[in-house]
């Protein structure tokens, strides 16, 4: 039963575009009404009508330690209770500025701003002033937010010009993103071949989490180090969802490559609006006001949101902590992949760390073609199988999903009721 979300998505779509504040919300990846929250409690939703899922979205990936963990709840009613912001510099932000130096040893110095989004513009913007040069290589399927310059669509041939992905975004401000398939390594030698010399930066997900769960191919990470290098262009890791989710640090140092800049949100905010980008001190004392390149924000480095931000990497740096949730997402994993040869469902289940994605596919997902190649009206018709049977799964096929140290054996056996449910249908 599900009326108190109908009436609540009838009212949102009256005032709010599609009833949401962010498209994938509105489940029209996967169809159906989407659930209205009234709460959560560690591996916990419960919707508006008081069904209770399990949840493996976690609001897209911050919620490592799981819904409304005690430590940060009290952290964040601690600073909240002395003010909740005051366009003025805090302790709070110096002191998750030093948690997230003492994690990346490629970040000296970072700026905090407020969603990812930001995070990605800015490091783009640094990438251009640093290195004098316009063009922005990104890759088909790999997102970094909805900044105009990266909602570009891959071009047709080699030619691989950046085309407009939305209304509203002009020719011109997409004309220096280049857009190439990820995981190739040949397409991106020859368009350093061909504009080295022009490009800024090459901006990646190191492992992709916005076509599904993708991983880099052997050798394509360190490929992309020496062609930026050699070029003189910057190497940018997007880990704003890879960032303490696939490993306890992040990307570069599951795969120990060393990128120029370094974009993080969602963990690092510990559930409350706050992202970054980071890098060399060379490089981020160009920022203002220490240097030119200019970049501000009411919010940034908001004291309620830093708060949430330590509570929750230090919560998270304890003894097993991020184990428990990497393993559960591999018992998570084994058990999709035993039920769906069981079913005789072509399934590839892809995970790095606590990031997996189930895709209807026999093929491995090497990049974003595959991954469109996948049955996306069956992963539609699993998703509403798994929230009828109680689990709570990203309303699209082109997402991860997430785990947490909330997430342990009941919810394991849950989980594993759930899919054998589904598959039996
Ligand atoms: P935000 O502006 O949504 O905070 O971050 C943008 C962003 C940047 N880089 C990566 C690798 C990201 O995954 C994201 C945002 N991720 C999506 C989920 N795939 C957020 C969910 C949503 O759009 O509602």
């Amino acid at each position: 039963m599900i009326a108190e979300s109908e009436r609540l998505f009838a009212a949102a779509q009256r005032v709010l575009p599609g009833g949401v504040n962010s498209p994938v919300r509105a489940f029209r990846g996967v169809g159906g009404t989407p659930r209205f929250i009234a709460s959560g409690e560690g591996a916990l939703l419960v919707d508006a009508d008081g069904n209770r899922y399990l949840d493996l979205v976690l609001s897209w990936g911050p919620l490592i330690l799981g819904h409304a963990h005690p430590e940060v709840l009290a952290a964040v009613v601690e600073a909240a209770s002395r003010g909740t912001t005051y366009g003025a510099p805090t302790e709070l932000e110096v002191r998750l500025a030093e948690r997230v130096v003492a994690a990346f040893p490629s970040v000296e110095m970072v700026r905090f701003v407020s969603s990812g989004t930001e995070a990605a513009m800015s490091a783009v913007r640094l990438a251009r002033a640093a290195t004098g040069r316009t063009a922005i290589v990104k890759f088909d399927g790999c997102y970094h937010g909805h900044a105009d310059s990266l909602l570009a669509a891959a071009g047709s041939g080699v030619a691989t010009l950046g085309l407009p992905d939305s209304p509203g975004v002009t020719a011109g401000t997409v004309a220096d993103t280049l857009v190439v398939p990820f995981n190739d390594t040949s397409v991106v030698e020859a368009l350093f071949a061909a504009r080295g010399r022009d490009i800024a930066a090459v901006l990646v997900e190191p492992v992709a989490g916005n076509m599904g769960v993708v991983p880099p191919a052997p050798g394509f990470l360190e490929a992309l180090r020496e062609l930026t290098r050699r070029a003189g262009a910057l190497l940018v890791f997007d880990e704003v969802m890879t960032g303490w989710r696939v490993h306890p640090v992040g990307a570069q140092a599951l795969y120990g490559i060393t990128p120029d800049l370094t974009i993080l949100g969602k963990v690092v905010g510990g559930g409350l609006p706050a992202a970054a980008y980071g890098g060399a001190r060379a490089l981020m004392e160009q920022i203002a006001p220490a240097g030119p390149v200019y970049q501000a924000g009411t919010l940034s480095g908001n004291p309620v949101a830093m708060a949430a931000g330590v509570a929750t990497l230090d919560v998270l740096a304890r003894p097993g902590m991020w184990e428990r949730a990497e393993r559960w997402a591999a018992c998570a994993a084994n058990v999709l992949t035993r039920a769906a040869a069981r079913a005789g469902v072509p399934l590839t289940v892809q995970r790095v760390g606590t990031m997996l994605t189930p895709f209807f596919t026999g093929a491995p997902v090497t990049n974003y073609a595959d991954a469109k190649r996948a049955d996306r009206a069956a992963y539609g018709a699993f998703f509403h199988a798994m929230l009828d049977a109680g689990v709570y799964l990203p309303p699209s096929a082109f997402e991860s999903a997430f785990t947490s140290t909330a997430h342990g054996e009941a919810e394991l056996d849950a989980f594993e009721a759930a899919v054998t449910t589904a598959w039996v249908r």
